[in-house]
């Protein structure tokens, strides 16, 4: 690559110019070019950062004993990423995640916006997520939908703390300047069991009748840990070792991501294995299931531990190793690749 040259500055430019300019709303391109255009790769402001559950539980906690969720509406700490600033609420450049906590009894009310969320419960039993009236229960592990503009609320009909991770395209609505929410009343519930347990049983069967039929946009809005954990095991049976033991969530009636915006997949490294994920353009959270590992992300180095949460911008380059000899770990990701690839711009590098 030549080195490009370097570009006029604004203070050379005389001032009584500089001042016409700004008095029209206008600006010079020239000195924030390399800003808003770096050559050969992005510059993220996301750093590789880790968040420790031990760190963010005990927080929690105290949240339920200050506020009480009237005055929270959802009882959130956000992960927020320091390379964005802190209030910024960005996990990456385009994620938002937060570890919510519901006490038992607590309702948190009904609200749809424009954002999509998903849940990836953490703790607790007794749970659960009303999605458009389908009632979602939350136990460790699963996956829960609730996309862009559909009705949700979350409840807590048992006892001791209920945690989940949301994560949210929020950074990415609030930069196009479309996010917004509106509030609604409690949902009534079909008194049967999520379309996981029902229409959408197992993977490669589906409702004849939507055979050919144009297909709803979400089918199926949970994901039970046990299923996609014995899928993995299932799958590493079959997986050389090193190469990296992956599922990727999609909708069991088109077999796209779930998602428009954002991309899930889950990871097992079988005990003492080490994978190198094969690196692209996407920025990405990991969550820990269960177990014990040692990522580098773009060259930073961070030990996770169950429910451990860790960003990764944009182009990381991804190591992960287990770091027990006798335990499998399980990883569960999301990504922004299904927004990148609608754009145009999804890169997967050689190395
Ligand atoms: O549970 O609906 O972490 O609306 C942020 C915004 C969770 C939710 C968040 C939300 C929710």
């Amino acid at each position: 690559m030549t080195d490009a040259p370097a570009l006029g500055t604004l203070e050379e430019l005389p001032a009584d110019y500089r001042a016409a300019m700004e008095a029209r709303n206008l600006v010079p391109l020239w000195p924030s070019m390399r800003a808003f255009l770096p050559h050969g790769a992005p510059r993220p402001q996301t750093r590789p950062t880790l968040w420790r559950y031990a760190d963010v539980r005990p927080l929690l906690l105290r949240a339920g004993e200050l506020t009480p969720i009237e005055k929270a509406e959802r009882r959130v700490l956000v992960f927020s990423n320091p390379g964005h600033g802190l209030d910024g609420l960005h996990c990456t450049g385009t994620i938002y995640v937060g570890m919510q906590l519901i006490l038992p009894g607590e309702n948190a009310p009904s609200h749809r916006h424009t954002p999509a969320a998903v849940r990836l419960v953490v703790e607790g039993e007794g749970g659960f997520t009303i999605v458009n009236g389908e009632r979602l229960p939350m136990e460790r592990g699963d996956l829960i939908l609730t996309p862009a503009l559909q009705w949700h609320e979350h409840i807590h009909a048992g006892t001791g703390p209920v945690v989940w991770m949301d994560a949210l395209d929020l950074p990415l609505l609030v930069g196009i300047e479309a996010s917004y929410a509106l509030e609604g009343q409690k949902q009534t519930t079909r008194n049967a069991p999520d379309a996981s347990a029902t229409r959408y049983r197992r993977a490669g069967l589906v409702p004849y009748s939507s055979l050919g039929a144009r297909p709803g946009p979400y089918p199926l809005l949970r994901w039970p840990w046990g299923e996609v954990r014995a899928a993995l095991e299932a799958l590493a049976s079959d997986t050389d070792a090193g190469t990296p033991v992956h599922l990727g969530y999609v909708s069991p009636e088109t077999g796209e991501e779930c998602l428009p915006t954002l991309g899930f997949s889950a990871l097992m490294l079988r005990p003492g294995e080490q994978v190198t994920l094969p690196r692209d353009s996407a920025s990405a959270v990991f969550h820990v299931v269960s177990g014990s590992l040692q990522a580098d992300v773009a060259g930073t180095t961070l030990d996770a531990e169950d429910a451990d949460v860790i960003a990764a911008p944009v182009h990381a380059r991804v190591t992960l190793a287990n770091r027990s000899a006798t335990n499998p770990a399980f990883l569960f990701r999301v990504d922004d690749a299904p927004l990148q690839r609608k754009i145009g711009i999804y890169e997967r590098f050689a190395a």
